[in-house]
């Protein structure tokens, strides 16, 4: 088998709720406190998953974490049963119970970095999950994700496995949602696009000066020293601190990338022309598109509003580039003029497939925030754990499993119910055994 770039999509929690947790990203904020539909919501996952799958690409599934997080809660000093941790912070801290009982890690995007085996010193798939430090609700995931990526890539000759950046805002790091990588074939040394908010250690460089930049250079480049990448094959770029402000909390809101590919905004970096000269000569001779959206053709707000930018750029077995975008880009009329010029004009693109993922959306989760990208070439490929890998057997079961355990209707003071966390639990410890992932929360081991 040749090396092919598979998509790891996180199934949506049994807590997925719209708490307004997320400063600087607008949609978390402007749909906090309306009910969300947790059914739905990992339904509407699994269906994007299966039609990617369907297409021909190597689709695979992370599972949600424990949620809500009652270690965390007793870790700041609530105590007695589970029940009275719930009822006392629902009572004397409701923010913290919404935020331990988020289900943020389904965007799997945020979970790690990840570099092919093509581009590290000794050839094994790097693994990094983030810190995500820059929000409470998003902190504790790292160690399970940690857990759960050696569960599903569990093979030393293959895969080698990270401790997330020491947890502190000056190695802030979002992971995937800030890094790309570009190739001739996915199986070959590529180049690998590391995207910062801010610089940490040198406060006289531009930054946002209202949302918070929540990937530092410096992390960026612990991660890519971790990974053994090679100098002159990987490239930082800073993002235009003016879009962040505008509500581009993570490049993947403002450009994506993929093979000899980068779709991006005008506004996307602070110095465009750095970017393209930057990444044209680490790719070397060979051709590369840079696609530019101009900011008279859709502006950053309808961006925004539409996650064109957070489509996920797919090579179907055809050899084909297909963008996999929301409906919202279909609803939106600047941007979908856009996308029906593109793929009739410029021979690139050859087509867009639209996803309802709108529970996801309402909380700035697009399709990119959805999935995790792993090169994997065949021998690593038959090493991943392939019970998390979607076809026609696990798929159905998958579906059945959420349609058994889900509620159809959560409100942020539900979060204090105690079944839900019961319920959580006897969903997750079904599931591990449906993925075979062994014991990997908290309340397994
Ligand atoms: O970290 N939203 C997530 C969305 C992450 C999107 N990921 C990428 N762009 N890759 C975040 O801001 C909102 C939760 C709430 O408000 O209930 C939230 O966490």
């Amino acid at each position: 088998m040749v090396a092919k770039e598979a998509n790891f999509d996180g199934l949506v929690g049994p807590t997925h709720n719209y708490a307004g947790l997320s400063y600087g990203n607008v949609a978390s904020k402007s749909n906090a406190n309306s009910e969300s539909n947790p059914k739905q919501a990992a339904l509407q996952g699994l269906a994007k998953m299966k039609a990617l799958s369907d297409l021909g690409l190597a689709q695979g599934v992370i599972p949600p974490q424990q949620r809500p997080d009652v270690k965390a809660l007793r870790r700041l000093g609530f105590s007695g049963s589970d029940k009275n941790v719930l009822e006392s912070t629902y009572r004397t801290a409701p923010h913290l119970l919404m935020a331990v009982s988020s289900a943020s890690s389904m965007w799997t995007a945020n979970a790690a970095t990840v570099s092919p085996s093509a581009d590290t010193s000794d050839n094994k798939i790097h693994f990094t999950p983030a810190n995500l430090t820059n929000k409470f609700h998003r902190s504790i995931e790292p160690t399970t994700t940690g857990n759960i990526l050696r569960a599903i890539f569990n093979n030393d000759d293959h895969f080698k496995h990270h401790l997330h950046l020491p947890d502190n805002e000056h190695f802030g790091d979002e992971g995937a949602a800030n890094h790309t990588r570009f190739c001739r074939a996915f199986g070959e040394q590529g180049v690998e696009f590391f995207v910062f908010g801010k610089y940490a250690f040198d406060d006289s460089k531009r930054k946002p000066l209202k949302y918070p930049a929540r990937q530092t250079l410096e992390a960026s480049q612990a991660v890519a020293r971790l990974h053994g990448l090679q100098a002159n094959k990987t490239v930082f770029a800073q993002q235009n601190p003016d879009i962040i402000d505008q509500g581009v909390f993570h490049n993947d809101v403002i450009a994506v990338g993929s093979r000899n590919v980068l779709f991006y905004h005008e506004q996307a970096f602070l110095s465009t022309d750095r970017v393209k000269t930057d990444i044209q000569s680490a790719f070397g001779h060979q051709n590369f598109h840079f696609v530019e959206v101009k900011t008279e053709d859709v502006s950053v707000q309808d961006a925004v509003r539409s996650y064109l930018f957070n489509t996920q750029l797919i090579e179907l077995p055809s050899g084909e580039m297909v963008i996999i975008a929301p409906t919202e880009c279909q609803q939106n009329e600047a941007v979908y003029a856009y996308l029906s010029e593109l793929v009739s004009s410029n021979g690139i693109i050859s087509d867009v497939k639209y996803f309802d993922v709108k529970q996801s959306m309402q909380n700035g989760g697009g399709p990119a925030c959805l999935r995790l990208r792993v090169v994997l070439n065949g021998q690593e490929y038959r090493a991943v754990n392939q019970n998390c890998l979607i076809n026609d057997r696990t798929y159905p079961a998958l579906c059945d499993w959420v349609k058994k355990h889900y509620r159809d209707k959560l409100k942020t003071e539900d979060l204090a119910d105690p079944a839900l966390l019961d319920e959580s639990k006897i969903a997750l410890d079904e599931l591990t055994q449906l993925l075979s992932l062994g014991s990997i929360f908290p309340f397994q081991r």
